[in-house]
């Protein structure tokens, strides 16, 4: 074994068995056409799943799989403690990309056998984790695997969640065999880095090859059911009416009316909106719509959630249709440990390649890290700022980047003392 840290500086990984790894795991569940459907805590979530693990174990890590499906592999290091942790996720959208999540992982895996190959010992031990559901799309609130590792979410809530088909998390552990017995809440990293993908338009449009993420917006979803009458679209006099599908629809140009009032980093997005018995002559009687709503500023997200609900109660009272609210997800703005963003600035920089400091517009794993230990994000540009999106796609070029300046800054937290 090499104990040699000054040798790691001529470590670099893989990347082409990386690219191959990365279109492997995008084989599994993948779209005609092109993408990813890997929805949490299916059969192609599982296969998903049972792939990394085989990787994993061909690299001889110690895989402990938790109560909430969480699973981490881990490489011992001199000192017998917490690791140094990789994380991702490798569930997706409907409609995923190859790489949102999936990139993480693999580059964790990556950079393991990367050291093993070189033969470096590290003072640290480091860890490649997957989560369980950070999309959220199927249960929510995302990030919920990562979330119940960290203890912002109650184990037992998580498990009795049921998803959008009725099913329970708990139960769609269990059918896919990663109900695990790892105690969650069992371990804070020494620190936390995930390299993603940005999703944004950002690094593109700025000609950048790195971010290195300040920190994660704030993230509010809200489901509205509304109920009205059911009634004939020609012969029902208007104030008559009590229509479900006319208050979705101003719910969501109200939800597009805050965005463009509040301005700077205001976003907002009706992502779900169904109409019951959805008949073109048929006057809706249920409608359920939901509303993303995100800021970088907690208040102002506060102020944008408080306008949405006040007006959807109002519309919903004067048109005689019944509302119910449910909070799908709340996450407050995350700061990343400012130690961690200087080391991806000055890993970018010794590289020559371009970078710039920016916040995330999408949820992270790494979100549920940055309050209980040194926690920071690696971001590569996304082609058109694409993402969540089957035509998501990122260069080898920029991911040999992401992955030369992760190597960097986990070398240098696998050696460094780090104050917590
Ligand atoms: O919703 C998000 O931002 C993340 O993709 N779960
Ligand atoms: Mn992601
Ligand atoms: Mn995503």
């Amino acid at each position: 074994m090499n104990d040699n840290p000054s040798r790691s500086t001529e470590l670099s990984a893989n990347i082409r068995r990386l690219q191959n790894r990365i279109e492997e795991l995008g084989r599994i569940g993948a779209i005609t056409g092109g993408g990813v459907w890997r929805v949490a805590l299916s059969d192609e979530d599982q296969e998903g799943r049972n792939l990394v693990v085989r990787w994993m174990n061909d690299l001889g890590l110690s895989i402990q799989v938790d109560q909430i499906g969480n699973v981490i592999g881990t490489r011992a290091g001199v000192l017998d403690c917490a690791p140094v942790l990789i994380g991702s996720h490798i569930d997706s959208v409907a409609t995923g990309g190859l790489y949102d999540g999936a990139l993480g992982v693999l580059a964790g895996l990556e950079a393991i056998q990367t050291l093993s190959e070189a033969d470096l010992k590290t003072q640290y031990p480091i860890a490649v984790g997957f989560f369980t559901n950070e999309e959220g799309v199927r249960f929510t609130p995302d990030m919920m695997g990562s979330a119940v590792h960290q203890g912002s979410l109650s184990l037992q809530t998580a498990l009795e969640t049921v998803g959008t088909d009725g099913q329970t998390v708990g139960a769609e552990l269990i059918r896919i065999g990663y109900a695990g017995d790892t105690p969650v809440k069992n371990m804070t990293p020494q620190a936390y880095l995930e390299l993603h993908i940005e999703q944004g338009p950002v690094l593109e449009n700025t000609n950048t090859t790195i971010g290195a993420v300040t920190g994660v917006q704030g993230i509010s979803w809200t489901e509205f059911e509304l109920q009205g009458v059911s009634n004939h679209a020609g012969t029902t006099p208007m104030h008559l009416r009590h229509d479900a599908g006319y208050v979705a629809a101003a719910i969501a140009v109200e939800a597009r009316a805050i965005a463009t009032d509040f301005g700077d980093n205001q976003v907002a997005t009706i992502g779900v909106s169904e109409l019951t018995p959805n008949l073109i002559n048929v006057i809706a009687n249920r409608a359920r719509v939901t509303v993303d709503l995100r800021n970088t500023s907690d208040a102002k997200l506060h102020q944008a959630e408080t306008r949405l609900i006040g007006f959807a109660t109002d519309t919903a009272a004067t048109e005689g249709v019944t509302l119910e609210k449910r909070t799908l997800a709340r996450f407050s703005p995350v700061e990343f440990d400012t130690v961690i963003i200087d080391m991806v600035e000055k890993a970018a920089a010794s590289s020559n390649h371009t970078y710039r400091r920016l916040p995330s517009g999408a949820g992270h794993d790494a979100q549920m890290f940055a309050p209980n230990c040194p926690t920071g994000m690696i971001f590569i540009p996304s082609t058109q700022g694409i993402s969540h999106n089957i035509n998501e796609f990122s260069s080898e070029q920029d991911i040999a980047a992401g992955m030369d300046v992760l190597m960097k800054v986990l070398l240098e937290l696998l050696q460094k003392q780090l104050s917590n």
